[in-house]
């Protein structure tokens, strides 16, 4: 057994909120421990062919440093994983925060000693940290999620999860591919999967609503005018729901004619800008009607798209709103389906019973595969936190606490688990803002925060019942204004059977989460509870 290290802080995670934390907390005596053998969190995961990010990476990078910002050049609008895994790596060497980043060596057990307010932290690799302070950067997506199917060990060929490709790549040039899965993972990879395959079956459960991305090489003179302008835009984006400079309608559905509402569609369709759609109009997620409108404009393209009437039927979402799951972003998704080596496989009418030998088996029938690839998504928001064994005081587990859901103050602290501090936790903006940016505002409250208690001196910081109660209030209380809760998906637990969880986005937009944020830190630390 090694023996104990003291330092004041623990970083989980060298995903990119971890990363900057590491920097932000430069002046103290921190570590970080990350699962992965390389840092960048989510960008070094998902190295499935096709993973790109759906913001555009002028928006979608640190804002922390002006010199870094003027210097990073991205060669596409929106960056392919690999692009975005060397500007990490970059981050990582020219901050100078490698040196105390602990890679391959996961966080498995967390004991808070409520004798000394002292968290100890024990990894994968034996390591047993003494520190104060605990900031989980562990990401909202970060636990792939693999459903139970029976036979997986039959399989005689290769089962991959998008969240766990080989780093190495694999040739999948003439094998007959099974890919499970249609979300915004599925739908950037079945493209690329199609023309490497002899047969592709596309095993899908729910239809997704997907746009154009609008992906192309950088536009230089659109760069130039960006570095000008930097902080200002970065100022700007803050102040929007979504921390991005999207335009966003303050027009209703109802104040165009018909004509004017197809038009407006047609010119977010071909905007260029993903999710352009669903800013086209003020109402689209508030009005069940506009956003019918919205629905039937995309079912009406995917129609025009795929040739066989019967697939693009089956790819038509017809039972939950647009927008209520993330909108995917494709390249040439719908058109995959004209190809003659795919086909379109119902799941939902006739489940997946089993893995076989050969390849999978329905309700209906059996399909004869090399490599099934699973695209189904992550155990989200609570998977990372719950799957390392945390006690807080008097040994309550957070798994247990969080068994009906997740519980936080301000998406920041749980109570009775003093100390420890969540960057995009449950019921924070997740990916209803630009998650990048936003970690780094929450990193930097945090830091806020801990420096004020070092300051006076406390040692414990914890919240109350009570206060998550009233954050439970604020989250469900939004969530009922909007249509987001009309979906099954990875925002309400409702994408993994028996998970619990209700809604755990926060959907009031940025500038009103970091209002109350700062609110409550202004008011005495209201909500919290210092000794
Ligand atoms: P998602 O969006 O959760 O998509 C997962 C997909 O896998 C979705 O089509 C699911 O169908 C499907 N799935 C999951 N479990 C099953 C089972 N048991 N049977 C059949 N199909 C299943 O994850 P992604 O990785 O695509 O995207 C996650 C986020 O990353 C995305 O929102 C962006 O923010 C980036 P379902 O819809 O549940 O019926």
């Amino acid at each position: 057994m090694k023996t104990a290290e003291y330092f004041d802080i623990v970083i989980i995670g060298a995903g990119f909120s971890g990363l900057y934390a590491l920097h932000r907390f430069r002046d103290y005596d921190v570590v970080c421990f990350e699962a992965g053998a390389g840092v960048g969190g989510t960008w070094y995961w998902n190295r499935y062919p096709g993973a790109r990010v759906d913001i555009p990476s002028m928006e979608y990078s640190y804002s922390f440093n002006e010199d870094l910002q003027q210097e990073w050049s991205w060669p596409e609008m929106f960056s392919a994983q690999p692009e975005l895994e060397r500007y990490v790596n970059h981050v990582a060497d020219r901050f100078e925060l490698r040196d105390r980043i602990r890679l391959s060596n996961a966080v498995k057990h967390m004991r808070f000693d409520e004798g000394t307010d002292r968290w100890h932290v024990h990894t994968a690799k034996g390591d047993h940290v003494i520190c104060k302070y605990v900031v989980a950067a562990t990401g909202a997506l970060s636990v792939p999620n693999a459903p139970p199917w029976p036979g997986r060990e039959k399989f005689k060929g290769e089962i991959l999860h998008t969240a766990a490709w080989p780093e190495e790549g694999i040739d999948l040039t003439g094998k007959r591919m099974g890919q499970i899965g249609t979300g915004s993972t599925g739908i950037q990879l079945a493209p690329i999967l199609a023309e490497q395959a002899e047969h592709l079956h596309i095993f899908q459960r729910t239809p997704a609503f997907s746009m154009p991305s609008g992906n192309r090489p950088m536009d230089f003179e659109h760069e130039r005018e960006w570095k000008e302008n930097y902080s200002e835009r970065r100022q700007k984006m803050m102040q929007t729901p979504g921390v991005s400079l999207l335009e966003r309608s303050s027009v209703a559905c109802s104040e165009y004619t018909e004509s004017q509402r197809q038009e407006l569609l047609e010119e977010a369709w071909t905007s260029q800008s993903a999710f352009q759609l669903l800013l086209t109009f003020s109402d689209i997620m508030t009005n069940r009607e506009t956003n019918e409108v919205v629905a039937d404009f995309v079912r009406q393209k995917i129609r025009a798209i795929v040739k066989d009437p019967a697939t693009a039927d089956l790819l038509c979402p017809k039972d939950y709103p647009i927008g209520a799951k993330r909108l995917c972003i494709d390249n040439g998704y719908f058109q995959t389906f004209n190809r003659p080596n795919v086909t379109l496989v119902d799941v939902k009418s006739a489940p997946i019973a089993e893995f076989t030998e050969n390849g999978l088996r329905t309700a209906e029938a059996e399909y004869e595969l090399d490599v099934i690839v699973t695209a189904t998504g992550f155990d989200a928001i609570t998977g990372a936190m719950t799957q390392i064994d945390i006690e807080g005081v008097g040994g309550r587990k957070l798994m247990d606490k969080w068994a009906d859901g997740p519980t936080a103050w301000l998406g920041l602290m749980v109570a009775g688990f003093p100390n420890l501090m969540m960057i995009h936790g449950p019921l924070t903006p997740g990916a209803q803002a630009q998650m990048l940016m936003v970690g780094e505002w929450q990193v930097n409250l945090v830091g806020d925060i801990i420096d004020s208690l070092e300051r006076d001196h406390y040692s414990r910081i914890d919240t109350s019942e009570e206060a998550e109660g009233w954050w439970a209030e604020e989250v469900n209380m939004l969530s009922h204004n909007t249509l987001h809760r009309f979906a099954n998906s990875w925002y309400n637990a409702k994408n993994i059977e028996g998970k619990k969880g209700g809604f755990m986005i926060y959907v009031g937009g940025f500038p009103r989460f970091a209002r109350l944020n700062n609110e409550a830190i202004a008011d005495g630390f209201r909500g919290f509870i210092r000794s």
